[in-house]
């Protein structure tokens, strides 16, 4: 597969700093020579131009913080992977969970200017689903399923022209760390979310047998995989660490089948905080399970 990586190194959406860093760590984790290994051709395209807070104002625009830097950023993300050839695996690396909102938008444009029906796989602890009326942060890492669902600020809701993606496109694993209000607008809008209890009870074979039916109707499917949906133990190195994450072997069970369906056609790595990390263990458990999507195998 030719595979073409893109680093938007942002942390203009997350309470804490340093996942601006992710990208860089996840390079130094020797990301593309653990994909050509695979048999892959693997191309670094570099990193999306994105502002540095310090000399920016940290003004608060309707309940959202860095608005305009996060949205030209998203911007140029979902206009870099518009523009790439249809056959391309695009692996995007954050950066803060608020890059999606471009790396999504970005797919299901992508070999189609009217937008795609696209899955979304979001593996999170977190469900990313406030709105600026329902965040308790006003940080916008919070916040992108709902803009991707057309919820929220207007110029956010508005990266991919007239597309949006469907609620009933969405799956997501790993959930363990929901606030109240985004709560409701989550059951308001039917998304599927797997927590860990589901996790617990079912399993991960099951879940993703599940999820394949559940989008089978799509064309493509994205995965969007936030560090913090591993346990802590197996991922420090995040900015908004939750007890009670997946285990190394549940991530990697879960990344084995999903590649095994053949259907996942992009992916993001995002919220590795180096500066929270211990000798960069986050961004090597996370090579590997990119590593494990794109088809290595035990055996
Ligand atoms: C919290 C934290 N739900 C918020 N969210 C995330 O601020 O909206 N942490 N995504 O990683
Ligand atoms: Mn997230
Ligand atoms: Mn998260
Ligand atoms: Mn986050």
């Amino acid at each position: 597969m030719n595979v073409s990586i893109l680093g938007i190194p942002m942390d203009l959406g997350a309470g804490r700093r340093g996942v601006d860093m992710g990208a860089s760590a996840l390079r130094n984790a020797h990301l593309s020579r653990t994909l050509r290994e695979l048999g892959h051709t693997v191309h670094d395209l570099g990193d999306v131009p994105v502002a540095i807070p310090e000399t920016l104002d940290k003004h608060i625009e309707s309940g959202l913080v860095f608005l305009d830097p996060i949205l030209k950023a998203c911007r140029t993300t979902a206009e870099r992977l518009a523009a790439l050839p249809d056959d391309v695996f695009p692996l995007t690396l954050g950066g803060d969970h608020s890059v999606s909102m471009g790396t999504v938008t970005g797919n299901a444009l992508r070999g189609n200017p009217a937008g795609t029906r696209m899955g979304l796989i979001w593996v999170d602890a977190h469900t990313d689903y406030n709105t600026p009326d329902s965040s308790p942060s006003g940080n916008i890492h919070g916040m992108p399923v709902a803009h991707l669902t057309g919820r929220g600020d207007p110029d956010l809701m508005g990266l991919g022209g007239g597309w949006s993606l469907r609620p009933e496109d969405i799956v997501m694993i790993g959930i363990r760390s929901v606030d109240r209000f985004e709560r409701d607008l989550l059951r308001e809008a039917g998304i599927k979310a797997y927590t860990m209890k589901d996790v617990d009870q079912l399993g991960i074979t099951r879940i993703v047998e599940e999820t394949q039916e559940r989008l089978s109707d799509t064309a493509r499917l994205h995965v969007s995989f936030d560090a913090d949906a591993l346990d802590p133990s197996v991922a420090p190195g995040v900015g908004t660490p939750v007890p009670g994450g997946l285990t190394y072997r549940e991530g990697h069970l879960l990344m084995e089948l999903l590649s095994d369906s053949g259907r996942v056609t992009s992916m993001d790595i995002v919220e590795v905080n180096p500066v929270l990390d211990v000798r960069n263990q986050t961004a090597e458990v996370m090579v590997s399970m990119a590593a494990s999507l794109l088809g290595q195998r035990i055996l």
